[in-house]
């Protein structure tokens, strides 16, 4: 049988000493590509930061494609195509935009590959790629096999899909409002055959790890004898529900990213998230009761927010100890229903996708100029990230955790403040 050589490319960040790569992140995408690609194909998954830089041998290639990173992935596709080489666009940026991306692809996959892959790799086979190829939402109850690919960190997904509808989000636009689960007892026997010495570290990679409350604390009830640590994406909600709480810190978790997104009801209400404000403190004390470690996310720029949304946001994260405040500008991802109304009212100041990173102001605001946007939000990184506040938070956790998790920590902190003060 003839060996075809396949390569699959994630786009990112350009390299730095910041770089993400020390904590192994690959695309999950491409790793379950390379697991459902036909044994006869060499498959290579490679994160490239730059066109330049040499790949494998390749018969074909796939490129996941993120709107930040879509401008990379456009170069890297244009360069192999020239040299003959089809190459196959996905994921969330061009399944938006499949015209676009096929400016500088062979094909396009639009939605999650999972089961049309095949199809996709046979139609290469014959010769024959098509143009589009649209994809149905696989049932995950069938996903029982371990990936092959594992990387540093223990990558893991047990749930697509949200049932929220928040307007700055691509998540229920692509992944579908009802969630989809993967099978408790799959997920046990996946995390047991994690290998390298930070097998027992997994990251659940779910967009919100208690979207089903039931299916979690099963889950969670399921983890407590592997005796692993992880650190999930959730909502704020996980500590309404004492006993889920209980359960997710008894299982494991170690770190929570919440996406609290404003401190404002009305900025909240105008995006339709569903959190809040007036819940947030006392649920965050009972999270940081267990010593978990908080991530909280925030948006500035919304259409509803007034110009004191920056102070209030910095009191907000100093008062109530969050561990690593990240506060970003909001990116209107196109496909959503923010950039549509955005759009729609001219006011959209600019398509260049790189700027689409939550660093640019890319819109022009409701209640403020762009400048006074971006001047408050680079007070608000110089007020959260000074030596000072990155030494007071990360030292009041110095005891509360175990001396790894807290080096963790500060590494975070670090390199949080690194990426901002280079931006
Ligand atoms: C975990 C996560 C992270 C992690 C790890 C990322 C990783 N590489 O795995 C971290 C924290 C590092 C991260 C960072 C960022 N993330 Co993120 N992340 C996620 C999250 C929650 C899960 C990713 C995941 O594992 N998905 C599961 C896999 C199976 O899905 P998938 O990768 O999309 O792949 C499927 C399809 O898209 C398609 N597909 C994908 N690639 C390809 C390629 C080919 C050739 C084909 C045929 C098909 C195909 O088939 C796959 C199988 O079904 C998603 C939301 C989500 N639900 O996906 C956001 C999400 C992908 N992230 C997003 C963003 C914006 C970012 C950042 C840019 C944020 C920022 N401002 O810095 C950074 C960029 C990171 C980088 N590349 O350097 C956005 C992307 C939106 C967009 N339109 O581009 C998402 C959708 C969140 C959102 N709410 O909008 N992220
Ligand atoms: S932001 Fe979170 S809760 Fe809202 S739709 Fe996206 S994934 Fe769901």
């Amino acid at each position: 049988m003839k060996t075809y050589y396949l390569t699959l490319i994630y786009p990112k960040i350009k390299k730095n000493r910041w770089n993400l790569d020390i904590f192994g992140f690959h695309s999950l995408g491409l790793k379950i590509l390379a697991q459902k690609t036909p044994r006869n194909f060499k498959v290579n998954i490679v994160s490239m930061c730059s066109e330049k830089e040499k790949i494998p041998k390749s018969d074909l290639i796939g490129i996941t494609v993120y709107t930040t990173f879509a401008n990379l992935a456009y170069k890297i596709a244009d360069k192999y195509r020239k040299k003959g080489t089809p190459v196959i666009l996905g994921g969330y940026h061009v399944s938006t935009l499949p015209d676009e991306a096929l400016k500088h692809a062979d094909s396009v996959v639009i939605g999650e590959a999972d089961d049309i892959w095949k199809t996709v790799i046979e139609d290469f086979k014959k010769g024959k790629l098509k143009k589009k190829y649209y994809a149905s939402l696989p049932d995950l109850k069938e996903e029982s096999k371990p990936f092959q690919f594992s990387t540093t960190a223990n990558q893991i997904q047990t749930t697509r899909g949200c049932p929220s509808c928040c307007d700055f989000c691509t998540v229920h636009l692509f992944n579908g409002r009802k969630q989809r689960h993967r099978s408790v007892n799959a997920i046990v026997n996946e995390i047991k055959q994690f290998k390298g010495i930070f097998k027992k570290l997994v990251v659940f990679t779910d967009d919100n790890i208690v979207g089903d409350k039931k299916y979690a604390k099963e889950l969670f009830k399921a983890l407590i004898p592997l005796k692993i640590k992880w650190y999930a994406l959730s909502s704020i909600n996980i500590a309404e529900d004492l006993e889920l709480l209980d359960l997710a810190y008894k299982s494991g978790c170690r770190v929570l990213q919440v996406g609290l997104e404003s401190i404002s009801q009305k900025s909240l209400k105008g995006i339709k998230k569903a959190n809040l404000v007036k819940r947030y403190s006392l649920l965050i004390k009972r999270i940081k009761k267990y010593n978990i470690i908080l991530i909280a996310t925030f948006i500035l720029g919304l259409d509803n927010d007034e110009k004191d949304i920056f102070n209030e946001t910095v009191k907000f994260c100093k008062k109530n100890d969050i561990d690593l405040p990240c506060v970003n500008l909001l990116a209107p991802y196109p496909g959503t229903n923010y950039y549509k109304k955005l759009d729609l009212e001219k006011r959209v100041i600019s398509k260049d996708w790189n700027l689409y990173d939550s660093n640019h102001v890319v819109y022009t605001p409701k209640n403020m100029s762009q400048k006074e946007l971006l001047e408050g939000f680079i007070k608000c990184h110089r007020s959260l990230y000074s030596i000072k506040e990155v030494i007071r938070r990360t030292g009041r956790m110095l005891f509360k955790i175990k001396l790894r998790y807290w080096f963790l920590l500060l590494v975070a902190n670090w390199t949080t403040a690194g990426l901002y003060r280079k931006k």
